[in-house]
């Protein structure tokens, strides 16, 4: 599989350690960023996984950077390809290149809160209940089908950060799963819809409790 991040990488890390500790029977073959200087970029020269940064800042229009990103993520020729905290959105055509085979993991339950600023979003909105989801990615912006999703509380007068990292602790436990269940070729995706063990997921995702 190929990685792409934008940041911390933790989500990243979930998945070297449960690799290392044969949890998962893949190989991360690459970790491309975004961005420069992030620390995801130091996990993965620490597990010696090849890296690449691609900046979008040194294409002028999002087709272009696309056209560049899928010819690095290619050139490795990816079964999967996951979305952990990469923060560009991707053109329908790039999207297309790798469709049933791109994973991405959003914090909220979606499809509340689809974009940017969810955590304060689910604040403001006095929701009780906060969470993640890993979906399937399509040319729609956080719409593809869901697979999974994790809820947590969220308690009076915390603040989005705090919020954040138990949100993201949930993050560290269910994107693993997803990408085993991927890996083990359970899980799907046909007609905008994902399947696991060939019965369909519903859009809460797989055991909504
Ligand atoms: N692309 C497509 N086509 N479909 C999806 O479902 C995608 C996607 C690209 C990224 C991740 C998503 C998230 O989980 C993702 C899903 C970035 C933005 C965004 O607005 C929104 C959603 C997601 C990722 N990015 C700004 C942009 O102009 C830049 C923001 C920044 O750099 O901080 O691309 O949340
Ligand atoms: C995660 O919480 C992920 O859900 C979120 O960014 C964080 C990345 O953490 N993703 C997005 O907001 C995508 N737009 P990480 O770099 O430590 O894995």
């Amino acid at each position: 599989m190929v990685v792409l991040i934008s940041g911390n990488g933790s989500n990243l890390q979930a998945l070297i350690d449960d690799i290392a500790e044969h949890k998962i029977a893949a190989e991360i073959v690459a970790v491309i960023s975004n961005k420069k200087d992030v620390y995801g970029l130091e996990r993965a020269a620490q597990a010696d996984i090849a890296s690449h940064v691609v900046s979008h800042k040194d294409y002028a229009t999002r087709e272009d950077y696309d056209t560049q990103l899928n010819s690095v993520i290619a050139s490795y020729s990816p079964d999967l390809v996951v979305l952990a905290g990469f923060m560009r959105i991707l053109t329908p055509w790039f999207v297309e290149q790798f469709t049933g085979k791109m994973l991405n993991i959003h914090p909220s339950l979606l499809p509340k809160y689809k974009g940017l600023d969810t955590h304060q979003r689910a604040i403001d909105a006095k929701d009780e209940v906060h969470g993640a989801s890993v979906h399937f990615v399509t040319p729609e912006l956080d719409g593809g089908p869901v697979v999974l999703q994790s809820k947590v509380p969220v308690y009076s007068d915390e603040t989005a950060s705090q919020l954040a990292s138990r949100v993201q602790e949930q993050e560290r436990q269910m994107y693993p799963l997803v990408v085993r269940w991927f890996c083990q070729k359970r899980l799907l995706m046909l007609n905008n819809k994902a399947y696991l063990d060939g019965n369909e997921i519903p859009s809460t995702g797989y055991a909504p409790d």
